[in-house]
């Protein structure tokens, strides 16, 4: 069976022109098969000449076709009025959801009317009997239809019309019958007889697409993950090990001086793991320290004069920052015979039952950096914090007084945002508490700065993404994952 290329060529030999719509019927194949072959055949150089022409096909659409098969609305309304007329809501269950369109029909084609003179409308006849004309045009030739009516037929949506795009074929300068497939490489046998001086290889289609890699795609969060953390390694930060999703309210809250009170330690802010339900396995000095500090004060502090309870430390749930893994980072350097300062950072998922929203879900990724070293102050805090920005391309910042239970004193940072028009909030800091650094067994005189942003915002940002259900969840579409661009951020 020879293929269909040279199948075109013979017939083109014989017929000297080809139609591909005629020459589909002829061969009885589909017509986008021979538009195959009459590309290959094109890409082999004035083999052929080819014509592109246009049809306009009137094609009935799924109405249509049903109206072609049951008749039309107005029709099939008609054939439900008996002689002696119908009550108009009888009429109107009886007809399917071609009913409303059918009813309107019959009536502006005078072939039925509303009779109200006994009271309750009934729908009568105003002939005997009817014809068909729309079930004819739309079953018939369409070359019969008058353009006004097609028009109609259009706007009812039961007929479209649809250009499709032929070819016509005649010989070309170098036409042949015999395909010799031009080679696509350079052979040594070819070199060594030196048959490539009278070969013509195949010419490359630089048009070509490559194809499609089944690779893997990093979700534009991982992305700028990347370039977040490329800009903390560039200050000398080292990262946390942020693995442990489930933590234990010590870590997160207690260590932090969060008193047991603080709303944020409720089931409404917080998610609480119920199976392990609790951590018993914290170092018995430290936390002796711990309680004493929350619940009589020291280092300097009053404390916050409540009884606090190993239970309520004990209780597991999902960490709602990854301060958490600070607390536990700033206690390994504390345990050391000697201080060294440090930077680390984290970039990891944190959990907040929290009210959702296009921007909000109940988990986002928190950006966390923490310098501990002899005599930071605010303005050490502050100067970390404008080169992490300026890094980002972010200059204009604004800090703001704030509170957070685990530094004083806190700010909210705020940069201009030139679309906007206005300063937005792009994260928070502050001085990690005394209450907080002291019971780990840092030394005096050791402070700490952290500041924290989310990832998902700048994300959004940078990929122009309104709701977070486009960027993270099961509805996301992971053509956005394949197709979005890279990440660069301008570094400073
Ligand atoms: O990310 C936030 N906003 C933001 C960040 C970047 C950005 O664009 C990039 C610069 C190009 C645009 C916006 N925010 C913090 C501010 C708001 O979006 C806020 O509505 C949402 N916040 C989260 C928590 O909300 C419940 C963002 C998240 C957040 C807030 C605070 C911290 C971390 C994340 C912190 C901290 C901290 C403080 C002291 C010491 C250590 C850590």
């Amino acid at each position: 069976m020879q293929d269909l290329p040279t199948a075109v060529l013979q017939e083109l030999d014989r017929a000297n022109e080809l139609d591909s719509l005629k020459l589909a019927e002829k061969l009885q194949v589909d017509e986008q098969k021979i538009v195959g072959a009459i590309k290959s055949l094109e890409a082999l150089g004035d083999v052929i000449e080819t014509k592109i022409y246009q049809v306009k096909n009137w094609k009935l659409t799924a109405e249509g076709e049903e109206v072609a098969s049951a008749g039309s609305h107005e029709a099939r309304v008609f054939n439900q009025v008996p002689a002696d007329g119908i009550p108009q809501p009888e009429l109107i269950k009886k007809c399917g959801p071609w009913g409303k369109v059918g009813f309107s029909k019959a009536m502006s084609a005078g072939w039925i009317k509303i009779d109200k003179s006994q009271g309750a409308p009934v729908v009568q006849r105003l002939i005997e009997s009817i014809t068909d004309t729309v079930m004819d045009h739309i079953k018939g030739d369409d070359s019969s239809i008058d353009d006004k009516v097609k028009a109609e037929y259009k706007k009812r949506k039961l007929a479209e019309e649809v250009l499709t795009k032929h070819y016509t074929l005649q010989k070309g300068a170098n036409f042949t019958t015999k395909i010799e497939k031009a080679p696509t490489e350079l052979t040594a046998d070819m070199i060594a007889t030196g048959s490539w001086k009278t070969t013509s290889l195949k010419p490359y289609n630089l048009d070509a697409l490559g194809v499609e890699t089944g690779a893997g795609c990093l979700h534009p969060l991982l992305k700028v993950r990347a370039e977040y953390r490329q800009i903390f390694l560039e200050m000398g930060f080292s990262e946390m090990t942020t693995n442990k999703f489930v933590e234990s309210s010590f870590w997160n809250f207690d260590a932090l001086f969060q008193p047991q009170q603080h709303p944020a330690r409720d089931a409404h802010d917080t998610f609480f793991i119920s199976d392990p339900a609790t951590s018993t396995n914290f170092p018995s000095d430290y936390l002796e320290r711990v309680k004493k500090v929350h619940s009589e004060g020291g280092f300097g502090s009053q404390g916050y004069g409540y009884d606090w309870k190993i239970d309520e430390a004990s209780k597991n749930l999902l960490r709602t920052h990854t301060t958490a893994v600070s607390a536990r980072m700033l206690y390994e350097v504390a345990q050391k015979d000697t201080f060294e300062p440090v930077k680390m950072f984290s970039i990891d998922r944190v959990f907040r039952n929290e009210t959702l929203d296009a921007t909000h879900l109940a988990e986002f990724h928190q950006i966390e950096g923490v310098v501990a070293d002899y005599n930071l102050t605010l303005g050490h805090c502050i100067g970390v914090i404008n080169t992490f920005f300026t890094k980002l391309g972010i200059e204009k910042l604004r800090f703001k007084p704030a509170y957070n239970p685990y530094t004083e004193p806190s700010m909210e940072i705020f940069s201009y945002h030139e679309g906007l028009q206005k300063w937005v909030e792009i994260g928070n800091s502050g001085m990690f508490r005394p209450e907080m650094l002291l019971p780990m067994g840092l030394p005096e005189g050791v402070n700490c700065i952290g500041f924290g942003l989310s990832l998902e915002r700048p994300t959004m940002i940078k990929y122009k993404i309104d709701n977070i259900r486009d960027l993270v969840g099961h509805k996301v579409n992971l053509d956005m994952v394949k197709r979005n661009p890279l990440c660069r951020i301008v570094k400073a």
